[in-house]
Formats: structure tokens, C-alpha cells, sequence
């Protein structure tokens, strides 16, 4: 059929990204075509971007890119896949199928936990990328919507059976991620073989060309904000009455990212809307989604987010038009409060007699070292123990619903494979985003030199005697800020190679964005700020003040309040 000239000029100014969806016959593109193709490793043209609404990317390691380059080898591309995993919740026996395809499979041979509450491969071939998909529905996972511009993974405060009101938080997050699915069937056709009903395609929320930008949501149960609920475009946080949810207080139109030296980009915390009681859920829910989907920029990718939206729109007009969808008002925000976001390493009692046992992995990285067998002694775990694996959004695991006959032997696996170890509650709270070597947008090192950093800080937190507090300590190797370095106390933005921008200020349940200290430092320059920052901490603070609040207290950043115009000013 032939385009009007509304549609043509409006094709030309759109992105490229919605020039691919909309060409992509409901994110089919060619992707069948290139399994086919022996020749190279990669996908081509849109089918690149295609796989990624499938739930994989394209990478390639780039520690090996140069070597290969030189070599005139295609760079080493293999592809990362996230599953998806609402409130992060998987059964332990499924487990031994992840594992095993991890350990065959896979370039790297790890499991890698995300701070989104799930679980990545890396290194995956193009030829073996139909059986990462048979596997996973074999035991009822998928990895669609994990990536794009849709709804990613729904978080959940984890822990759902420490009591009635958490379960059902969690069977919310369930169901909000069920109803914002994609509904086409490129996924069944392409990658489970199944037969092609393509008359059935219909995408009544996402619509044809799916959002404008990626979007997450979040389902919170107030104190613990686990989940970094401000970072997220939709948050539904819990409010009880008799121990049972009665609604939710709904914030919108958080995130982190920014672009170095652009004035354009800025994070923004999720904001307060209103509270709806709870079965208008899925009815403000689709409100929201449409609202963006309908309102949100399809010209530039870099003001396309829910906040950016909201700030072209205004909060007030956002909401007016939110209510007339769903036909429902707001009501007040009704009254919550936070007291923390760690997890609660160690052995929780859950609601029916069985116990949880937290364990902290270091960057959610699963793998067998000298000193540690995560992955060997969590296998064992999945191997004897009936109840879940619940992921944190602190890239924790959980092994949750344990039998009180069970306990021991969990502890002891635990124990000998170094699952659980002593480790300062700074390290408890330190977090990084992958980097490199497959992240094909970092600028620095962060998951690598984690651990590194995190042994300096201690020291000097030993020094200073304040080894017993904690700090929100995060590194993300750019500006998109995965690894939330824009709601920690300090968080490390990386530049370029060995050079970052030092953020300081955040406070301790995330619902304050830090400011730049020091702009494109060294390693050792960084060590030499926080050295006589955290003397000046120890010396001077008010009784049990945590660092971040002294640093605003004492002026050493100014305080972000407006993040627009306070996070560059
Ligand atoms: Fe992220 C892109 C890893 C959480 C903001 N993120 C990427 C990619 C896929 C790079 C790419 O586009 O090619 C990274 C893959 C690296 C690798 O090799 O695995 C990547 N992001 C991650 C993970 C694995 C970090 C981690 O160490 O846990 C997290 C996966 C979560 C999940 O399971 O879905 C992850 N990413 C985040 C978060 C934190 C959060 O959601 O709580 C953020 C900041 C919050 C936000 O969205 O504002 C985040 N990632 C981004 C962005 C910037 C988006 C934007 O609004 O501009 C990008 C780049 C993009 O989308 O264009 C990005
Ligand atoms: Fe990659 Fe940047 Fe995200 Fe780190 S913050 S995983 S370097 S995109």
C-alpha cells in the first residue's frame, strides 16, 4: 500500500531503531535467514538490533579484538542472552539445566546474575543459540523482552516468603510482566521451531512498533528498597492493611543514564503520582505503558525514556492523561518509608517453617576459582534442595523454602565451596556492571577491578576505624550507569581506559542522586580523595551519620535536588 506524505515525512525524522520495527514484521526480520548463514558468527543489518527484543546481543570479546583485527579475523562475536525472570524467582532444580548449558556451551563458561534479578550467558555461538532457547522452555523460562524497547524483566523485593504480603507482591510482578509481553510469535517461530501463525500477530498494548525506548518497572514492599525503585520508569510500592496488599503508591519516571557532556541527558528519580487501590493495577498499569508508547520521542533515542517524556509533557498533563485511559483518579499518596536496600545475608525463618539462607556473590559473577566454587557448590545445592533460587537486584542468590532437615547440609556445601564467607559490610554493599571484556559500550574497566578497589576502600576504612560501618560503593564502566553508580554514595562512572568520574553524596535508600567530585581521575588519584574523605568522615561525623549524608552536610558536593538542573550545574 502506499504511504501518505504524513507517513513518509514522519518515517524520514523517526530513529533508526523505529525504522527497523517497523520493517520488522513483529521482530521477525530475517533473523531465520542468518541462523542459516555459516559464513559469519554475527547477524546482520536489522537483525542485530532485532535479537535483542528476543532477549539476546550481539557481542564480541574486546580484549581479543585487536589480536583478531590484526589477524584479519571477524571479531570474536558471540552472543549474550538474559533470561527472563520476574521478581527473580526460579525453581533450584531448574538450575542444573542452566548450569550444565553454561559449562558446555558457553565461550566463558559462568553464570552471570544481573542486578535486574536474573541471570546472563555470555559466549554463546550463533549455532548454539536455538538450543540455549529449547533448553530454557524445557524448563519454562524465556528470554523474550529481556532487552529493547519493551518492559524488561519486573523486579520484586525479594524474599517473598517472609510473609503472605510478599508472596503476593511477587505474584504481581508475575502478572505485570505476563500482560506487557509482546504478544507476536517470532519468538515460538524462530527459536522453538513452532509453526507460523502469523495472521495471530496483534500487539493491543505495545503496539506495532513497540515503545520508544526500553522501560522497567518495579514492584516494592516497603522498608527495604532493594530493588533501587527510584532507577525504574513504573514502581507499584505496597500498601497493607491486616497483612494484605489493599494498593499501591505509584512513582514514575526514574532512571540513570546520562552521555558524557551532553546537557541533555540527565538521571531523574521516579516520582510520586498516586495511589490506586489494588485492582486497577493492570488498568493503570496499561495507562502508563500506552501513555509513553503514544507520547515518548521517536526522533532522538537520547529523549526518549519515560522521564523525558514527563518533562516534555509536564508531570501533571502525564498523569491527566494516565487517569482518562485507565478512567480512574489518583487518590493521595499514602504514607511509606525505606530503611535500606542491602540483602540480609545469612538465615532468615520464611512464613511456613522452612528457612532462607542468603549468600553474597561477589559482581553476581558464578564461577569456580582457587579460593571459591560457586558454581560447582550452588549446582550441589540445586542438585538436594526442593525449594528456589530467588536472584537479588543486588546480584545476590538466595536459596529460599529450605527444609529444616535440609539446613545443615546447605550450610555445610555452602560453607566448603566459599559461598558463605566473612566480607566487610562495605563489600556486602559494593556493586559493578559487567564492562569488559563484552560490553561493547564500556569506557572502563568495573566488574574486573571491583574487587580490587573495594580491598583499597577497606584499608582505608580500617585505618580511619570505621572498618564496622558501610558505604554504597558502586562502579559502572559508563555513563549508561548500569551498575546504579547514580544512587550510591560513591559511584565511579568510567571516562576511558583507568579513568573515571568520582560521584559523591548518595544516600543509603536510594532516593538521592550523587554529584560530581572530581571529573576524569586515575585509580590513584581517586584513592587519594577518598583516603582523606573517609579520614575526614571518621573524625567528624554526628553520631552513626552515614557518609553520604555528611558529604551533603558538610557542602563537599552540593546537594542534588533538581536533578535537571543541579546534576550539571
Ligand atoms: Fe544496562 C545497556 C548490562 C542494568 C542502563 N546494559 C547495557 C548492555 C546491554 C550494553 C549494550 O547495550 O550493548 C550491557 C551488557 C553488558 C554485558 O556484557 O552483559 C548492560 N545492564 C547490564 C547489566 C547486566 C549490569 C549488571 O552488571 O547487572 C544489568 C542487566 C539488567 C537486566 O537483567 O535487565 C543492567 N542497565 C542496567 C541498569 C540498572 C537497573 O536497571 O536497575 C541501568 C540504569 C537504569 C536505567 O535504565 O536508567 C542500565 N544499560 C543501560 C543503558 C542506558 C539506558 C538509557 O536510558 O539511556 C544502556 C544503553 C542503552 O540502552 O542504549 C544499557
Ligand atoms: Fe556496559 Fe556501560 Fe552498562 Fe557497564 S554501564 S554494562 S560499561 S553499558
Amino acid at each position: 500500500m502506499k504511504k501518505s506524505n504524513k507517513e513518509n515525512d514522519l518515517l524520514e525524522k523517526v530513529t533508526d531503531a523505529e525504522r527497523i520495527k517497523q520493517n520488522s514484521n513483529y521482530l521477525r526480520g530475517t533473523i531465520i535467514e542468518d541462523l542459516k548463514n555459516e559464513i559469519t558468527n554475527g547477524f546482520s543489518g536489522d537483525n542485530f538490533s532485532l535479537i535483542r527484543f528476543h532477549g539476546m546481543y550481539q557481542q564480541d570479546d574486546r580484549d581479543l579484538r585487536l589480536e583478531r583485527h590484526e589477524q584479519k579475523l571477524e571479531p570474536r562475536y558471540a552472543m549474550m542472552l538474559r533470561c527472563r525472570l520476574p521478581g527473580g524467582v526460579i525453581k533450584a532444580k531448574k538450575w542444573i539445566d542452566i548450569d550444565n548449558f553454561a559449562t558446555k556451551y558457553t565461550l566463558y563458561g559462568t553464570i552471570r546474575l544481573t542486578n535486574r534479578q536474573t541471570f546472563q550467558f555470555h559466549g554463546i555461538l550463533k549455532n548454539k543459540l536455538k538450543d540455549v532457547h529449547k533448553m530454557l522452555h524445557k524448563i519454562e523460562l524465556d528470554s523474550l523482552a529481556t532487552a529493547n524497547d519493551v518492559n524488561r524483566n519486573v523486579l520484586c523485593t525479594s524474599n517473598p516468603m517472609e510473609s503472605l504480603v510478599h508472596q503476593e507482591a511477587y505474584e504481581w510482578a508475575r502478572k505485570i510482566s505476563e500482560f506487557l509481553l509482546p504478544h507476536t510469535k517470532a519468538y515460538a517461530e524462530i527459536w522453538l521451531d513452532q509453526k507460523k501463525i502469523a495472521t495471530t500477530d496483534k500487539e493491543p498494548i505495545l503496539g506495532k512498533t513497540y515503545l520508544p525506548r526500553k522501560f522497567k518497572t518495579t514492584v516494592v514492599v516497603p522498608p527495604y528498597n532493594d530493588v533501587d525503585l527510584y532507577a525504574n520508569d513504573m514502581n507499584f510500592i505496597v500498601i497493607t492493611e491486616n497483612k494484605k496488599i489493599i494498593g499501591f503508591n505509584v512513582l514514575i519516571g526514574g532512571g540513570l543514564s546520562f552521555i558524557h557532556g551532553n546537557k541533555k541527558t540527565w538521571p531523574f528519580l521516579a516520582t510520586e503520582i498516586g495511589y490506586i487501590s489494588v485492582e486497577n493495577v493492570l488498568l493503570i498499569t496499561q495507562a502508563i505503558v500506552t501513555t509513553q508508547r503514544d507520547w515518548g520521542n521517536r526522533t532522538d533515542r537520547a529523549n526518549a525514556k519515560t522521564r523525558y517524556t514527563i518533562n516534555n509533557f509536564s508531570l501533571e498533563s502525564f498523569k491527566k492523561e494516565v487517569e482518562k485511559r485507565a478512567n480512574i483518579n489518583f487518590q493521595p499518596i499514602r504514607p511509606y518509608h525505606f530503611i535500606s536496600r542491602g540483602d540480609r545475608f545469612g538465615w532468615i525463618k520464611d512464613i511456613n517453617n522452612t528457612w532462607s539462607l542468603t549468600l553474597f556473590i561477589q559482581n553476581g559473577r558464578i564461577y569456580d576459582n582457587q579460593n571459591q566454587l560457586l558454581k560447582s557448590g550452588l549446582l550441589k545445592i540445586a542438585n538436594i534442595h526442593e525449594g528456589n533460587f530467588r536472584i537479588t537486584s543486588n546480584q545476590n542468590i538466595i536459596i529460599s523454602e529450605i527444609l529444616e532437615e535440609n539446613k545443615n547440609k546447605i550450610e555445610k556445601i555452602a560453607l566448603s565451596h566459599g559461598l558463605i564467607q566473612r566480607i566487610s559490610p562495605l563489600r556486602q554493599n559494593s556493586m559493578a556492571c559487567v564492562s569488559f571484556p563484552t560490553c561493547p559500550l564500556a569506557m572502563a574497566e568495573a566488574e574486573r577491578v571491583l574487587l580490587h578497589f573495594v580491598t583499597k576502600l577497606e584499608k582505608i576504612m580500617l585505618k580511619y576505624g570505621v572498618e564496622k560501618e558501610t558505604i554504597i560503593f558502586r562502579i559502572s564502566g559508563c555513563p549508561n550507569g548500569c551498575g546504579r553508580s547514580l544512587l550510591s554514595e560513591i559511584g565511579l562512572i568510567g571516562k576511558s581506559i583507568g579513568r573515571y568520574n568520582l560521584y559523591l553524596g548518595g544516600n543509603r535508600v536510594g532516593s538521592r542522586i550523587p554529584k560530581i567530585y572530581q571529573e576524569n581521575i586515575t585509580e590513584k588519584e581517586i584513592f587519594i580523595h577518598l583516603k582523606s574523605l573517609i579520614k575526614c568522615w571518621s573524625n567528624e561525623r554526628k553520631t552513626q551519620e552515614d557518609f553520604g549524608d555528611f558529604i551533603i552536610r558538610k557542602g563537599i558536593v552540593k546537594e542534588i535536588v533538581d536533578p535537571i538542573f543541579d546534576f550539571w550545574n
